[in-house]
């Protein structure tokens, strides 16, 4: 088998009936995919929380932030035929989309990298204003000098794009607004310019002409980006023949910046893979893994909310190991490591 990874004989780390909801009334469905940093001597998760209210029988509800920051819960009978249930995630209603949960981010911190715990004095971190009315989701953390960038998943009924928020003390943040206008997401900021310009990673789908591929794009400032160049297709027949995105932001080696992706085929199932840019010009895909170097094996990854998902956009880089947390069957978080050794031996003869 392909899987190169070694996960935690703790695994899972976390579940949902270890966090508390936000608010009462309340349940947390999901626990997904977290961001990870370093700060103050500890390891820290910034977790995605699903939450919806408790299921009535014959009841399909959930909420949604109104553009005052209120919670307003939607209801929908589950007999309506105009009413489409085939994905757990989403519902589509008289054309429209609805998420079936309300994501928000939520801080927690270990010193040993596997017991998490919350901190009260680090408040989560909820959707704001009318580009957020669905949540935020799916953060990656880079820190480049004192300060933590956040690149995020925005909802709302206006699409879905990617939020940046900045912050030095995990308490005080700055909204720099939507980075990429939807239909994008998996955003990755290289944690260091190249040839004196910021490079990110992003998702854009083209459904109808195109598809779900990784770009890159430069700025001068973090603020303004443009140049935007496609990297990576999906791969027909393959694991990633669906849907391809970034995890976290890309490791620096001496043969390029090592970028590990999730790649899901028409059936959904979610799988990582790697992929190799050039150091000076990261727009050059060196190489890509044929085979994932992870997939949904362990009971934890295979059944769950939404089942056969491993998904990732945070990692720690210590040595040759490759620290990863991510979401398993989006319900729980869990670690694996992988050696960056034998990730490249794939990438490179
Ligand atoms: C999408 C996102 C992720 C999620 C996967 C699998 O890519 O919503 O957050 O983990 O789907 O459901």
């Amino acid at each position: 088998m392909a899987d190169i990874a070694q996960r935690f004989p703790q695994n899972p780390l976390l579940t949902p009936s270890d966090i508390q909801p936000s608010r009462p009334g309340l349940e947390i469905t999901c626990l997904l995919n977290p961001g990870v940093f370093r700060f103050n001597g500890k390891i820290w998760l910034l977790l995605r929380v699903a939450e919806r209210p408790v299921q009535k029988p014959g009841v399909t509800s959930f909420p949604i932030f109104d553009a005052n920051g209120q919670i307003e819960i939607l209801e929908f009978d589950n007999a309506e035929p105009r009413l489409d249930r085939t994905d757990p995630r989403v519902i589509r209603f008289d054309g429209r989309h609805y998420l079936t949960t309300l994501s928000h981010l939520r801080l927690v911190s270990s010193t040993d990298g596997i017991r998490f715990a919350e901190d009260p004095s680090y408040p989560p971190l909820f959707g704001q204003g009318e580009l957020e009315t669905y949540g935020i989701e799916d953060c990656r953390v880079v820190q480049m000098g004192e300060t933590y960038y956040l690149t995020y998943t925005q909802v709302s009924h206006h699409g879905v794009g990617v939020g940046l928020r900045s912050t030095k003390d995990w308490l005080a943040f700055t909204r720099h607004g939507m980075m990429i206008p939807p239909h994008n997401k998996d955003c990755a900021l290289f944690g260091e310019p190249v040839g004196g310009k910021f490079f990110a990673l992003h998702r854009p789908s083209s459904p109808e002409l195109g598809g779900n591929y990784i770009w890159l794009a430069e700025s001068p400032d973090l603020e303004y980006w443009g140049r935007h160049r496609c990297l990576a297709h999906t791969r027909p027949g393959r694991w990633d023949s669906a849907r391809i995105g970034a995890g976290a932001s890309p490791v620096k080696t001496d043969r390029g910046w090592l970028v590990i992706y999730h790649g899901a085929n028409e059936k959904h199932r979610y799988c990582l893979g790697a992929m190799l840019l050039d150091l000076n010009d990261p727009a050059r895909v060196i190489a890509r893994t044929t085979e994932p170097v992870m997939e949904p094996v362990a009971d934890y990854e295979r059944s769950g909310f939404f089942g056969n998902v491993v998904f990732t956009n945070g990692h720690l880089v210590n040595g040759d190991t490759l620290t990863l947390y991510y979401g398993a069957s989006d319900t729980v978080i869990c670690g694996a490591r992988l050696s960056l050794r034998s990730i490249l031996s794939r990438l490179i003869d």
